[in-house]
């Protein structure tokens, strides 16, 4: 069957007229790669489907959530059993006492654990709550690092490297702006400068440990460890947004595979299984001060839904049951990225792989790619290119330079052997675009 977005075509035409730009996320819109974005009908275990009946092996799973695959087994059928006793209660349940408890076997940091709704909550409650605990108002993040949509963090880099934010959205105040002090990432002389300069105003540094929202990049060796020692030296709370990272790179996230231990986690994606659910948490004398056990205010009509807990639970079980679950699902992985890079090197594309745990990125540049600066240096027609001729072909990228790509345990063989086959036509498709640039 030809490929066509016929049914896409129409259907995004007519969600513009009723939804901003046609979607409820914007990276959803494709605006990123250009062209329409298919509307999916379903999925189930690699795949998915859209209106038009295209199917797709999935590397984006709802950007990260599915790493089960999607509509599991388990988890449809312990989602069917709590629909038979309602959706919602805003009352407290033994659910919400049961992931939180497996969040805590899994990241030992965490002494207490707030279950709310996305991850962006779960991170604009660990900035309110770390400055709280330390009475400051400043916070630094890391350039090319993606927390969510509050106000605090929507902020580009000022003039220079460590001068105060300003806004990077309309409807930012640059009061709030201006506390947030922004540097790249992998550059641990610019935190130290950034410290010295500010440290006795810094109530946080909130940072994606392995960052997936400029493509995949991966820390420098010791540079984590840099970053905790700065911290602690000036006693700012250290925010791991593991909201991507976590149960991705290990189970107990990056934390667990760099030995590095943060103040604060914020967790989201996995631990919902597909439904509504972020989490924050971490040392017990920060965390006391959550409402009601502390001042600092924080609330949700539907954090901690037993719908959403029973799909976290039921998916973080299958992980935990699954023996060598990681290791299967690295060593995966790892044989997609080999496989495709055999077919760009035939084409002589000197590209860049990262890959850790089940997150995997390509970045389209001869150079290394370590921060936000040199991510920019990518060939985004280049990679453009190569999304639509995978697409074509059946194979669901992330529709940016500037994502990561997930793999899960319910991708086969068969699946990775037909997106390194697919790779080799899109690459000759990126060949012609670079002979016509
Ligand atoms: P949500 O509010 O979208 O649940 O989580 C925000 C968030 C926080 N921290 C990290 C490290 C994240 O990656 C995210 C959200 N990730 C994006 C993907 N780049 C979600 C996709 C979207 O925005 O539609």
């Amino acid at each position: 069957m030809p490929f066509t977005l016929e049914k896409s075509i129409q259907a995004f035409g007519e969600a513009k007229k009723h939804i901003p730009g046609g979607v409820n996320s914007p990276v959803r819109s494709f605006r990123g790669v250009g062209g329409t974005p298919p509307f999916i009908a379903g999925a189930a275990g690699s795949r998915m489907t859209d209106i038009d009946g295209n199917t797709y092996i999935d590397y984006v799973q709802s950007w990260g959530p599915m790493i089960v695959g999607h509509a599991h087994p388990a988890v449809t059928e312990a989602l069917r059993e709590a629909l038979a006793r309602g959706t919602s209660y805003g009352a407290p349940t033994l659910l919400e006492t049961e992931l939180a408890q497996m969040v805590k076997k899994a990241f030992p940091s965490m002494d207490l654990v707030r279950l709310v709704n996305s991850g962006t909550e779960a991170t604009m409650s660990a900035l309110r709550l770390a400055r709280a605990f330390t009475k400051r108002s400043k916070i630094v993040k890391l350039a090319g690092c993606y927390h969510g949509h509050h106000d605090s963090l929507l902020v580009k880099a000022g003039s220079g490297a460590t001068t105060l934010g300003i806004p990077d959205s309309p409807g930012v105040p640059e009061g709030i702006a201006s506390a947030t002090i922004t540097v790249a990432y992998n550059d641990a002389a610019g935190m130290e400068q950034v410290f010295q300069q500010y440290g006795e105003d810094i109530a946080a540094v909130i940072i994606e440990p392995v960052p997936g929202n400029m493509g995949l990049i991966l820390p420098r060796e010791g540079y984590l460890r840099q970053v905790r020692e700065i911290t602690r030296r000036y006693g700012a709370v250290l925010i791991f947004d593991e909201v991507m990272s976590g149960f991705r790179v290990a189970y107990g996230g990056a934390q667990e595979f760099f030995g590095i231990t943060p103040d604060l986690t914020c967790l989201g994606k996995v631990i919902g299984g597909g439904l509504p659910v972020g989490a924050y948490g971490g040392r017990q004398d920060i965390m006391e001060l959550i409402a009601p056990a502390g001042p600092v205010y924080q609330a949700g009509t539907l954090s901690g839904n037993p719908l959403a807990m029973t799909a976290g639970i039921a998916t973080l079980r299958i992980i935990a049951e699954t023996p060598d679950f990681y290791k299967r699902l690295t060593e995966a992985t790892a044989k997609l990225c080999a496989g495709v890079r055999a077919q760009a090197e035939k084409f002589g594309f000197a590209l860049q792989y990262h890959q850790i745990g089940s997150m995997f990125g390509i970045f389209f540049t001869d150079k290394p790619v370590y921060d936000y600066d040199s991510a920019k240096q990518s060939d985004v027609g280049a990679f453009n290119t190569f999304f639509h001729a995978m697409l074509e072909q059946g194979v669901y990228l992330a529709p940016s330079q500037f994502e990561a790509a997930f793999m899960s345990s319910a991708h086969t063989e068969e699946d990775i052997q037909a997106t390194i086959a697919a790779s080799a036509r899109a690459f000759a498709r990126v060949q012609e675009y670079k002979a016509e640039k």
